[in-house]
């Protein structure tokens, strides 16, 4: 899954494109690397976040987008019913909630569409997520969430082949969480569907790096690699080609085992 935000303020690559034109280049040159799925967020979930953008502005960044690219399988980072419904009619193939369809009326809206969704499990909300992130078992109480979200959007006539679940990395998690849920991913893989990780140019790398956002590469790769060998199999990520030739080394290295 290739990354692109269409925001003036995401950590990583924020304001890069916001133009719909820079966006959908973007798009385009991803796929090319490799991408098989080209994820669009038009409001950034970055720790400690301004006040959420309004559904309209969200969708006024988004639909440019999306209507540019209808060729393309397209995720949308949402959390806003209004937007889901929207990009769904649009086409989009997958809806990536980083609330997991907490949201009133969320359920509804995706159960109505046939597309794929990502459950995500964040503690807290972007604005204060990561002051205090605490648990007694991090890896015990992320897989009983997502595991109660299965359940949920199951019970709301959503297949379960639809659904995806995601750890959150770096949402309400210290390092020390991250690392704990990236050693354990497979057993969120247990849950009987595809597990999606994103670790792509995170805080979590510049903290153990020393490295600012932009030269977070090596550790990207590094953790994408790991995470698809502990069962991953949907990896977010900004840096598609570097990427892709290190996932080419290890499925060579599996193949021949
Ligand atoms: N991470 C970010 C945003 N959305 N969605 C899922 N499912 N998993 C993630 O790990 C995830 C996500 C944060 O990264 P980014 O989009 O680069 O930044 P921002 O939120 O500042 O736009």
């Amino acid at each position: 899954m290739g990354v692109v935000n269409v925001t003036p303020d995401s950590f990583s690559d924020g304001g890069r494109f916001l133009d719909p034109a820079a966006a959908i280049a973007q798009a385009h040159k991803l796929v090319e690397e490799g991408a098989d799925l080209i994820d669009l967020g038009a409001e950034s979930s970055r720790p400690g976040a301004a006040a959420m953008v309004s559904a309209e502005e969200e969708l006024r960044r988004l639909l440019p987008v999306l209507q540019g690219l209808r060729d393309l399988p397209l995720s949308v980072d949402t959390v806003k019913p209004e937007v889901m419904r929207v990009v769904l009619a649009e086409g989009a193939a997958m809806i990536n909630d980083i609330n997991a369809l907490r949201a009133p009326g969320t359920l509804g809206v995706v159960a109505a569409a046939d597309a794929a969704v990502c459950l995500m499990h964040m503690q807290g909300s972007p604005g204060t997520m990561q002051e205090h992130p605490s648990y007694t078992d991090v890896v015990a109480e992320v897989k009983a969430f997502l595991q109660e979200r299965i359940d949920s959007v199951r019970a709301a006539g959503i297949a379960l082949e639809r659904v995806v679940i995601d750890p959150g990395f770096g949402f309400g998690k210290t390092l020390e969480h991250n690392l704990e849920l990236l050693r354990h991913l497979r057993e969120l893989a247990a849950l009987g569907v595809p597990v999606l990780a994103g670790w792509s140019r995170k805080s979590s790398l510049g903290k153990l790096t020393g490295k600012p956002a932009g030269d977070r590469l090596a550790a990207s790769i590094a953790a994408a690699l790991i995470a698809a060998q502990n069962g991953a199999t949907i990896l977010r990520v900004h840096d598609v080609a570097a990427t892709r030739d290190a996932l080419s080394v290890l499925a060579a290295v599996a193949q021949n085992r």
